[in-house]
Order: C-alpha cells, then sequence, then structure tokens
C-alpha cells in the first residue's frame, strides 16, 4: 500500500477506535503523529495491543454477511503478531482451538499472526477453516467427504499427508510463515477436536446415519484489515447456527447431499417434487443437527434465535448513533426465510473498514 494510503486509513481508524474507546482527542493527535514518523521512517507501523483486540472487534462489527454480530465487544483477541515459525504458528492454532471450543462453550476468539510487508507477503493459512473435513476425489468425479476441500485434500496428499479416505477425516493444518517458505503440515491433536453426533430426538434412523459435524467454525483464509495494516492470517470463530451445518454443509447438492438419504430414513415417498419431500428432510436433518448439539452441550444457536439477536444489534447501534450495514443475500437463513424479520428488511451493503476481507487462495 502507498504511504499516503496507509496513514490516511491509520488516521480514519486512530480516530474512531480512540473515541469509541473513550480515549482524548489529544491522546489521538499525539498516536497519529507518532505513527506518522513511524511510518515515514519504516514504511510502515505497529498496531498497539490495544488497537489490534478494538480494531479485530470493529472488524466483526462491519461484517455485513454475518448475523452473529451482536456478541462483537466480547471478541477475544490474542496476538500472535511475533511468530516466524510454522512451528509455533501451529502451537498458536492448538491453542486458539483449546480456548475457542472449552468443553462445549464455545467462545469467539480470533488469533493475529504477523501484519503482510510492504510487497503484500506474510504469513498464510492454507485451509479454509482450522478443522474441516476432506474430501477424497476419484477418477469418475465423485468425492468421498466434503467436495468443499477436493482442492485442499489434493494438495495436503501431495505434501505427504495421508488420508483415511473417510466421510469425516479431518483435514491437517497447512501453513505458511511467509512467501518464500514451503508450507508444513500438522495434524490437529484428538484432544483440539471437539466434534458432534447429530442425534434426532423422534427419528431414530436418522441418528443411525452416522452424521456428524465439527463444534467450532474458524475461518482461516480471510485478511484482517486495519488501519491501513493487512493481517493475512488471522483465524477467527463464533458458534454456529445449525442452519450452515444442517441446511447448507449436508445438504447441498454440491456438499454431502445428504437429503436422499434422510428421506429415505424418514420413509417418504421421493417420486415426485409435490409431496415436499427434500423440504420435509431439509427440516428434521436441521432438528437433528440442533438436537445432537445440545445432547452435547455445545453452542450452537438456532436462526429464528440468531434473527432476533441481529434485531437487537440493529436497536443497540441504532442507539449509539451508526447505522447497521449489512447483505441480505446473506443474512437472511437458507431454511424457512421469512419467517424471521430480516427477511422482510433491508440493509445498505457499505463496507467500512476495519473488515475482514477476501485474498487470493495462497496456493494459487
Ligand atoms: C458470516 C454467524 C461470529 C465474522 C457468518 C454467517 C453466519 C454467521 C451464519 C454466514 C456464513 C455462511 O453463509 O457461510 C455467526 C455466529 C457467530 C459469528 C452465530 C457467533 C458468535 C463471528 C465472529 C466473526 C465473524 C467472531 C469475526 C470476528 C464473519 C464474517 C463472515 C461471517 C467475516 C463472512 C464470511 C464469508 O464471507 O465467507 N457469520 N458469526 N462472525 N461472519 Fe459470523
Ligand atoms: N458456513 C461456514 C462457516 C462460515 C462462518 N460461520 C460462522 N462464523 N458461524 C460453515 O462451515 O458452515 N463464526 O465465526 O462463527
Amino acid at each position: 500500500m502507498i504511504e499516503t494510503q496507509l496513514l490516511e486509513e491509520a488516521r480514519a481508524f486512530i480516530r474512531q477506535s480512540y473515541d469509541e474507546m473513550g480515549l482524548s482527542e489529544e491522546e489521538a493527535v499525539l498516536r497519529i503523529a507518532e505513527i506518522e514518523r513511524e511510518t515515514r521512517a519504516c514504511g510502515t507501523y505497529t498496531h498497539t495491543a490495544e488497537e489490534l483486540a478494538y480494531g479485530a472487534k470493529l472488524a466483526w462489527r462491519n461484517s455485513n454477511r454475518c448475523i452473529g454480530r451482536l456478541f462483537w465487544e466480547s471478541l477475544v483477541v490474542r496476538d500472535a503478531r511475533h511468530l516466524t515459525e510454522e512451528d509455533a504458528m501451529a502451537e498458536a492454532c492448538f491453542a486458539h482451538l483449546r480456548q475457542a471450543t472449552g468443553e462445549g462453550a464455545i467462545r469467539p476468539v480470533i488469533t493475529v499472526f504477523a501484519p503482510a510487508d510492504r510487497a503484500g507477503g506474510g504469513p498464510r493459512i492454507w485451509n479454509h477453516q482450522l478443522i474441516r473435513y476432506a474430501g477424497y476425489a476419484s477418477e469418475d468425479g465423485t468425492v468421498r467427504g466434503d467436495p468443499a476441500s477436493a482442492e485442499l485434500t489434493r494438495i495436503c496428499t501431495a505434501i505427504g499427508w495421508e488420508g483415511q479416505g473417510g466421510h469425516f477425516d479431518v483435514l491437517p493444518l497447512v501453513l505458511q510463515a511467509a512467501p518464500d517458505r514451503h508450507p508444513r503440515w500438522y495434524t490437529l491433536p484428538a484432544d483440539a477436536v471437539l466434534e458432534v453426533p447429530l442425534v434426532h430426538p423422534e427419528i431414530p434412523a436418522i441418528s443411525e446415519l452416522g452424521l456428524r459435524w465439527y463444534a467450532v467454525p474458524i475461518i482461516a483464509d480471510m485478511r484482517l484489515e486495519i488501519g491501513g495494516i493487512v493481517y493475512p492470517a488471522a483465524p477467527f470463530n463464533g458458534w454456529y447456527m445449525g442452519t450452515e451445518i444442517g441446511a447448507r454443509n449436508l445438504a447441498d447438492r454440491q456438499r454431502y447431499d445428504k437429503l436422499p438419504e434422510i428421506a429415505r430414513a424418514m420413509g417418504l415417498r421421493t417420486d415426485s417434487e409435490t409431496t415436499l419431500w427434500r423440504d420435509r428432510a431439509l427440516v428434521e436433518l436441521n432438528v437433528a443437527v440442533l438436537h445432537g448439539f445440545r445432547e452435547a452441550g455445545v453452542t450452537i444457536v438456532d436462526h429464528h434465535t440468531a434473527a432476533r439477536q441481529f434485531a437487537h444489534f440493529e436497536a443497540r447501534e441504532q442507539r449509539s448513533g451508526r447505522e447497521v450495514t449489512g447483505r441480505w443475500s446473506w443474512l437472511v437463513p437458507p431454511l424457512s426465510p421469512a419467517t424471521t424479520d430480516v427477511f422482510h428488511r433491508s440493509y445498505p451493503d457499505i463496507e467500512r473498514r476495519p473488515a475482514f476481507t477476501y485474498q487470493a487462495p495462497a496456493y494459487a
């Protein structure tokens, strides 16, 4: 990033965050002068721990596609900017997993690794999420496991990982501390990965399908931008909304495609669309997700409750004099959308910073 643009963004971030954190205007002015000196001397500047923590929270608050934003102030921010080796990054990821998972009482956590340099290079996590299931592609084009992971699974295999060939094999972490280094892979310690068997409260045949999912979604491939500084490795997590698993991951035809199996387990006729067997199977699959997590004592939110929490977030933001931005097409849940208030509203999809943004895959 060119220096003038970096300083523009730094100034805007310092003014906003110092104001919101209750610091005086004088402190903001002094800090901006310091950042200007540091940037003219070194080409960049370093966030204080407080700036990093508040910046990460603001990035969550500004995430237009996220329905979980009511809890933005509770984010736990882990500072891992000093790590320069893959081994140390792996340990930090394992510690993140343990802290975020607890015993099932999921805590929102982010671990921030080193910032990108002026050329844009920095540490990268090759995984889409810290925990995700492998997808083994066969010659005939079918995939065993999660088709969304087919490419990364092939890469893991090419660098020496050997998967078990199952439907729910957790992929290794693939880490790269700097662009000029070879990526290294790390098997996740079993005690750092919590998984949940899906259980239906009334239909045993659904529980018997052997479906499961991992407890914590930890997005690892987005970049965090704060005050002009880019953090290309900053994995973050909250907890799941049930529909992410039940209406997408296990239901999408290009993912686990389980609706036909669920319908068979329910004894539904699938020879006519007008029986709405897909819809009926979808609802019961989502019941099994929510019931399974509940039985296992793992935090999860249903889409009705999440939509109501989002409405609270909107009201609170309005009271603070801020307009809530959002992307409607992501905020509406994929199951019974029109039963939630979000469906009947609209949101300006303006992108504010700090922000989580997409970046090209590290393995492209
Ligand atoms: C997206 C829920 C916490 C940042 C989403 C989505 C859901 C969701 C349902 C849409 C996902 C999809 O359709 O694939 C929640 C819930 C949370 C939570 C229930 C519980 C606390 C967080 C946290 C952060 C965050 C802690 C960051 C610090 C984001 C971002 C996206 C997103 C950046 C967009 C992801 C993308 O573009 O792929 N969230 N979220 N969320 N959330 Fe949250
Ligand atoms: N739909 C994805 C996860 C995306 C992020 N969702 C969250 N984020 N809940 C999936 O694996 O189903 N979060 O930080 O909690």
